[in-house]
């Protein structure tokens, strides 16, 4: 009987953890609830507006920005004239990522909210030892027979106070915040990407399977961010090539009680209180994907569960063994 209620009281707890732990999507339109579009800070069609300027190979058409053409050696990129000085917000950038290429392709594009801006450079054709915030959209494995290989498209975050170099040898596995997988190339379908800022964590989600719902890449705490830094989007190609367009950037004031703590966030240098956790990644292990890390709680808790039972189970089976050698005594 001790048994039955025991090997219930698992099967019930096993199934409220599946529940919890296989639902990490949450719905898009939860994200836009209370907050407002902040039009200064915004790219929308037909990108009439003279709040953006573009370089590079940058080129303008009515339905989207193309970053860099479908062609090898180009840099191209979009900044956003005005500095932003909210505390928190958040970013959805729509893009699509293709090209020719069916087996190479590269090298992707770049997120940036930075105290530079319209600086043509080697990081996805952005400046190197930049200051702020960039998130990776990396197309190409730069380092695939290396210990620190991981699958690619690959989305990651950096934060920078202009000291650190983005080691693209290694696609910036050792200065990265996070970073999960995310097969956003070649979609037949939009492809979304949303960066929220909120009390001094990151999270980033991605919509890349055509499910118009965020998926989470990753969260991280301690991330603090100055404000008055610019938001921009650059790309680059080099021996291989890919069409990068971005067809929207909308910037949200998200609704959010800021705390008066007395400090100018003018002034402040960008930091990460805590980089990647594991820093030499093997094939397969993925920086904090959701669905990677959810099986994982799933079955050390499982683990647990079986354990407890166990350990339950022999000492009732003892027991009952103790009883009945009293009794024929
Ligand atoms: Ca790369």
């Amino acid at each position: 009987m001790a048994c039955r209620v025991v090997f219930c009281f698992s099967c019930i707890l096993v199934i409220s953890c599946c529940l919890i732990i296989l639902n990490p999507v949450s719905v898009k339109s939860e994200w836009n609830a209370n907050d407002y579009l902040k039009k200064e800070h915004s790219l929308v069609k037909p990108y009439a507006d003279d709040r953006w300027d573009y370089i590079g190979s940058t080129i303008v058409t009515n339905s989207y920005v193309r970053l860099t053409p479908d062609q090898q050696s180009r840099k191209g990129a979009i900044w956003n004239k005005m500095p932003c000085f909210l505390r928190n917000w958040e970013l959805h950038v729509n893009f699509k990522v293709y090209g020719k290429g069916t087996e190479l392709f590269g090298d992707g594009f770049a997120i940036w909210y930075t105290k530079e801006r319209l600086e043509l450079g080697p990081v996805f054709g952005n400046r190197d030892y930049f200051m702020g915030l960039a998130v990776f959209l990396d197309s190409y494995n730069n380092d695939v027979q290396g210990k620190h290989n991981h699958g690619h498209p690959y989305i990651s975050a950096m934060v920078n106070n202009g000291t650190l170099h983005y080691d693209h040898d290694r696609d910036g596995t050792h200065t990265e915040l996070a970073g999960c997988e995310a097969r956003f190339r070649g979609a037949a379908y939009d492809t979304s990407l949303a960066v929220r800022y909120e009390h001094n964590r990151l999270t980033v989600s991605v919509d890349a399977e055509g499910k118009n719902s965020w998926k989470k890449c990753f969260s991280v705490d301690g991330v603090h961010l100055p404000s008055g830094y610019y938001f921009g989007a650059s790309a680059a190609t080099g021996e291989l090539a890919d069409n990068h367009d971005i067809i929207s950037m909308k910037l949200y004031d998200i609704a959010v009680e800021s705390v008066d703590d007395g400090v100018d966030y003018r002034n402040i240098v960008p930091s990460a209180e805590n980089f990647a956790p594991h820093r030499d990644h093997v094939h397969g292990e993925k920086g904090e994907s959701s669905s990677g890390s959810g099986w994982g709680t799933f079955f050390y808790v499982l683990f647990i569960l079986l354990v407890i039972s166990g350990v339950i189970a022999a000492g009732y089976y003892l027991y009952m063994k103790s009883t009945e050698k009293k009794r024929l005594y």
